[in-house]
């Protein structure tokens, strides 16, 4: 019957020298293996296990790998077991704490790792140019190895950073209040115009307006000139203490949208009047307005400062007037709102869509210098 013996040392030769003295020259080596040997009740020094038999038929004694729990259960086994268990969930742990990073957009690496090969140096060249931030680009590129690394790949992982919402959903038992936030002339007033007449005229929707823009009497006469065309009514409302009755007013509607007057993210005071607005209104979606035209330091801005009142959803606008999109995938990776809308032009009402993740990767993609930008041709 085989004889079999547990050894510890410091060093494989020192184990070694034990199992040659105790078992003779033809000794066997069963398994080894580097444990940590308490001390003291702590984790703490690293020794070699060995486990050895002088027995010569290797091959039986090999298969089973785990000794039979009678001979040779190690005293410390429950030990290591639980030890693993612990290292187990310690390594799911870091796993969803990375996932949960790469979801939020923090890089995971730092921006000293070089892109790996020629081919990830020409992408990550590329998407810098397109205004992808350089640390955006690269966690982006240590996702793909160089044989998986094609146009349609790069796409994929930066359509998954892109969050959608789909359309406004109508809800049954009240009016839907959307109301459009975001710094001044990107375009609230226009795609509530767009957004109000595609439901109103397209869907058979009763639709609403409502205006608090009421700093520059164009602003109302606009929203009402647009309110006159699709046929919708409007309100005016001259103090956010006005407005809950005015959407009380349109409680017999499915959507009502509510117009702001644009904003510098740099003046806090009409940014807190903007969030008072929005704290009268108990169930109200928050749709911020960005322009593809702005940098992606100012939108960071932007988002920043707007954050202080619930924001839902994001809208893009003016991408016919964008070469690059980076900064829409800068601002996707940093501030993962979801986006309801882009807008691709003036026309009223066609000059918008639904966002579409692949899209807005694919023109990421098309703003790289290598392809011509892709964008929505104007019918
Ligand atoms: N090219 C282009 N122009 C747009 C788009 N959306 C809006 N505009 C234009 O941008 C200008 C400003 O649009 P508004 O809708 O008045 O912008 P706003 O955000 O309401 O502006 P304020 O109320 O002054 O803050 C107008 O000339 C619009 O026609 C777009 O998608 N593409
Ligand atoms: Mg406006």
């Amino acid at each position: 019957m085989a004889n079999i013996r547990k050894y510890q040392a410091k060093t494989i030769t020192e184990a070694l020298a034990m199992v040659r003295a105790d078992l003779g020259r033809d000794a066997v080596i069963v398994q080894t293996r580097k444990v940590n040997k308490r001390v003291l009740g702590v984790w703490g020094r690293e020794m070699v296990e060995v486990w050895a038999s002088d027995n010569p038929d290797l091959e039986s004694l090999r298969r089973p790998q785990k000794p039979s729990a009678s001979t040779l259960t190690p005293p410390d086994s429950q030990e290591s077991d639980s030890r693993i268990e612990q290292l187990e969930n310690e390594i799911q742990n870091l796993k969803a704490m990375i996932a949960q990073l790469a979801r939020h957009g923090v890089a995971v690496v730092s921006d000293k790792v070089p892109a790996s090969t020629p081919e990830h140096n020409r992408w990550l060249s590329l998407l810098i140019e397109a205004g992808v931030e350089e640390t955006i680009a690269r966690e982006l590129l240590q996702f793909i190895s160089e044989d998986a690394l094609s146009e349609s790949a790069l796409q994929s992982l930066i359509a998954e950073r892109f969050i959608t919402s789909g359309a406004i959903t109508l809800q049954e038992a009240q009016p839907k209040v959307v109301m459009l936030v975001g710094p001044t002339g990107v375009g609230k007033t226009t795609t509530i115009a767009k957004l109000a007449a595609q439901y109103a005229l397209l869907q058979k929707r009763r639709v609403g307006l409502i205006t608090i823009d009421t700093y520059r009497i164009a602003a109302v006469e606009q929203l009402r000139t647009y309110s006159q065309i699709i046929d919708v009514p409007i309100r005016v409302v001259y103090s956010g203490s006005e407005l809950p009755a005015a959407v009380r007013e349109f409680s017999g509607m499915d959507l009502v949208f509510v117009d702001t007057a644009g904003r510098s993210q740099r003046n806090s005071m009409q940014i807190g009047e903007l969030k008072a607005c929005c704290e009268r209104l108990s169930d109200c979606e928050v749709h911020l307005v960005l322009s593809s035209t702005t940098k992606t330091r100012d939108l960071y801005d932007i988002v920043q400062r707007f954050s202080v009142m619930p924001l839902h959803r994001v809208v893009w606008t003016k991408l016919d007037e964008s070469t690059t999109f980076g900064n829409m995938l800068n601002v996707a990776v940093k501030h993962p709102l979801p986006i309801s809308y882009v807008t691709t032009g003036q026309r009223v009402p066609e000059d918008v869509e639904v966002a579409e993740a692949n899209k807005l990767a694919s023109l990421v993609l098309g703003g790289c210098s290598a392809h011509a930008p892709i964008l929505t041709p104007a019918a």
